[in-house]
């Protein structure tokens, strides 16, 4: 128990971390391991759960070789909290000059987002030249916490850092979110995940172990780093971009430095680019509903119902109770809450 404590413990998770360098790989067999949230093995390295496969290519590649550009733009979360849809609205709000969002043609209408702004840390190694190709501003995402991030994104010494876009969402619903996408995206994978249920999924991210958990310590890393250096980091929340998505678009623009003119609003190029990225419309594109994307997993995965609350068709009230007491005693006295303030 005084094990899981620790684990859990918000105070401690934040608190710097040993650069991590290009030697991790060598270590990962020492690691803690977790098999039972498939499809992935996971290692517990620098207070997180992460994917093996991260840690034995993407992170050390990033670590020794990306060259981030002070124009770059990237995209954190924890995986389930509405990367696939900052991922398009990001996309949209900074590429608008070249990709108007009432074009016929527009990436979006032929690509997923996935495919339009790719993560970082996974197969970094295969896909540096196209990322150095990539004309600027680039907007990159990413699912690592904010303390495995290299110092040339976060900002040490004196390079000021790179802009973070950061989106939360309420544990209950990422851990439901993630619960079904794994037993439908596993198959990709070879996996069969079918008996995998929302019990051991719950048990399981209570303490951590899942991709990239502990989810809470995930988020609030980027918060405390958003309240330190407002300027450089963004923190949004699925929930509030659901209730005004057009207000969050310009908040959006405004912090990646470039705000929509006059001209613009008068277009109504705000309420264009939030219809092209709603769920309605991404999810009944050819692409979203037949092809795949990342490691082979269909892309119509990555859209289902994007509403509040829906983990109570899934959870029991009691289960319920168990995850909010969790994340209640890891988050006591950091002054963060998931509750929405807006
Ligand atoms: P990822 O981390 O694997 O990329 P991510 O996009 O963060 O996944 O999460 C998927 C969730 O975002 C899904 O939530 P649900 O399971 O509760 O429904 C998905 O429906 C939702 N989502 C995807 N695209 C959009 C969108 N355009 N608008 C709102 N929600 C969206």
């Amino acid at each position: 128990m005084a094990s899981r404590q620790s684990e859990n413990n918000a105070q401690e998770e934040t608190s710097p971390l040993t650069t991590p360098n290009a030697n991790i790989a060598r270590i990962i067999p020492s690691l803690p391991l977790e098999t039972r949230w498939p499809p992935f093995p996971l290692r517990r390295y620098a207070n997180f759960w992460l994917p093996e496969v991260a840690l034995k290519e993407g992170v050390p590649g990033v670590h020794s070789c990306f060259e981030p550009r002070p124009t770059d733009v990237f995209l954190a979360s924890f995986p389930k909290s509405g990367t696939t849809w900052l991922k398009a609205l990001a996309f949209a709000t900074l590429k608008r000059s070249t990709h108007p969002p009432f074009d016929d043609d527009h990436p979006l209408r032929h690509c997923n987002p996935h495919d339009c702004v790719r993560f970082l840390e996974l197969d970094f190694n295969q896909q540096k030249d196209e990322l150095e190709a990539l004309p600027s501003p680039r907007v990159l995402a990413t699912h690592l916490p904010y303390s495995l991030l290299p110092g040339s994104i976060t900002g040490d010494g004196e390079r000021s850092g790179c802009r973070i876009v950061y989106v939360c969402r309420e544990p209950k619903d990422v851990l439901v979110s993630s619960w079904l996408f794994t037993r439908k995206a596993a198959p990709a994978c070879g996996v069969d995940a079918r008996s995998f249920t929302i019990q051991e999924a719950l048990e399981l991210f209570c303490d951590g172990r899942c991709l990239g958990g502990p989810q809470w310590n995930h988020v609030l890393h980027y918060w405390k780093e958003s309240v330190r250096r407002p300027d450089r980091v963004l923190f949004l929340r699925y929930e509030e971009v659901l209730i005004e998505p057009e207000a969050h678009v310009r908040k959006l623009a405004n912090f990646m430095g470039c705000g929509f003119s006059e001209e613009e609003e008068e277009r109504g190029v705000v309420s264009a680019i939030v219809e092209l990225c709603s769920l309605g419309k991404l999810r009944d594109m050819e692409v979203n509903r037949n092809g795949s994307t990342l490691l082979g997993i269909k892309n119509e995965s990555f859209f289902r119902k994007g509403v509040v609350g829906d983990w109570s068709k899934h959870m029991t009230q009691e289960m319920a109770q168990r995850l909010d007491k969790v994340v209640e005693d890891a988050l006591q006295g950091t002054g963060f809450t998931f509750a929405s303030t807006a």
